[in-house]
């Protein structure tokens, strides 16, 4: 099955491995620069509702209260052979039309920004109407500007990255991305069973790990008492972990609203922070796996369950 598969959907390689790409825009948007200063209406972001790393980015938004300084742009759920597209909101709720082109594909804005680009077409994008090109696609570096580049124009101070808790933050970021955040995928897109395997157990030793940081004390959040990044980026994942990643990644060696209480405790803090939950759209979520991963789905069914009550 998977050998007919267009090659934008074959995601692991010969040894049965998903290696995620690197991020090609990494320009950053800065108080004096020449080419990208931070102004108000100027930049926009490109996500998907459903993509957990663009998802980071539109919390962040909500968090900094950054909504009239930073318009937001949704693709379509569907992820097809020619990758992302846009929709007009009509026909797929959440969804929107491309402002400043028209255009029909995330493909086109990259192609606007670099004729030449030959990389992998991701969300999140951070574009810059102005000078017409993606500042920046890597949503580790976007969640840094958000955090302060555009203090400005807001009366929100709040600072996900704080520089006492730094190399604290890092090293949080590092273990959780790469057995949290790109391990279920990692399990999810294995295309041999040692692989999946090996990968599984690796996502719930570290989840086991993040238990543990937040039994102490009752820890409200993974550092401390402080909200930081390192909470953005594990929310992301561990929102989607039940209703998803369960299934149609198989990392069901146990749920998170079955066998991790405190992670369950920080999950429902989190969500309902101010103007998070409001960037959670789980229909999205729900239908773009199950219906764009047809190497793994090919019948394109979406599960029913796994829905946090607290959100219900
Ligand atoms: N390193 C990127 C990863 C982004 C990424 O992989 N996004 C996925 C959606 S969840 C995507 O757009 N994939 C399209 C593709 O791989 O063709 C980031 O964190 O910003």
């Amino acid at each position: 099955m998977s050998g007919n598969l267009p090659s934008i959907l074959k995601f692991a390689d010969q040894t049965g491995e998903y290696k995620r790409q690197v991020s090609t825009f990494r320009d950053q948007i800065e108080p004096g620069s020449a080419k990208f200063p931070p102004a108000v209406g100027r930049y926009r972001l490109y996500i998907s509702h459903a993509c957990p790393w663009a998802n980071r980015t539109a919390i962040v938004r909500a968090l900094k209260n950054l909504e009239k300084v930073i318009d937001v742009i949704a693709v379509d759920y569907l992820m097809t052979d020619k990758g992302w597209h846009f929709s007009d909101p009509k026909t797929t709720p959440g969804s929107d039309v491309e402002p400043q082109y028209n255009f029909n594909y995330l493909s086109e804005l990259y192609k606007k920004a670099n004729p030449n680009y030959s990389g992998r077409y991701t969300v999140p994008v951070l574009w810059d109407s102005v000078n017409e090109t993606i500042v920046n696609n890597e949503s580790s570096e976007i969640i840094r500007m958000l955090n302060t580049c555009f203090d400005e124009f807001i009366d929100n101070k709040l600072n996900f990255y704080p520089i006492e808790l730094q190399s604290k933050i890092d090293e949080v970021n590092s273990w959780i991305y790469d057995d949290i955040n790109n391990g279920v995928y990692k399990a999810g897109f294995a295309t041999k069973q040692n692989v999946y395997e090996d990968h599984c157990i690796k996502v719930f030793k570290a989840l086991d790990k993040v238990e543990n940081v937040l039994l102490g004390n009752n820890q409200k959040y993974l550092i401390n008492d402080t909200l930081t990044e390192a909470d953005i980026r594990l929310f992301t994942t561990i929102i989607r972990f039940d209703p998803v990643y369960v299934g149609h990644f198989k990392c069901n060696l146990k749920t998170i609203q079955n066998d991790y209480p405190n992670i369950m405790r920080w999950l429902k803090n989190l969500y309902f922070l101010n103007g998070v939950k409001e960037t959670i759209n789980m229909d999205h979520i729900k239908k773009h796996y199950y219906m764009s991963h047809l190497n793994i789905n090919p019948n394109k069914i979406y599960s029913l369950g796994g829905v946090y009550k607290f959100m219900q």
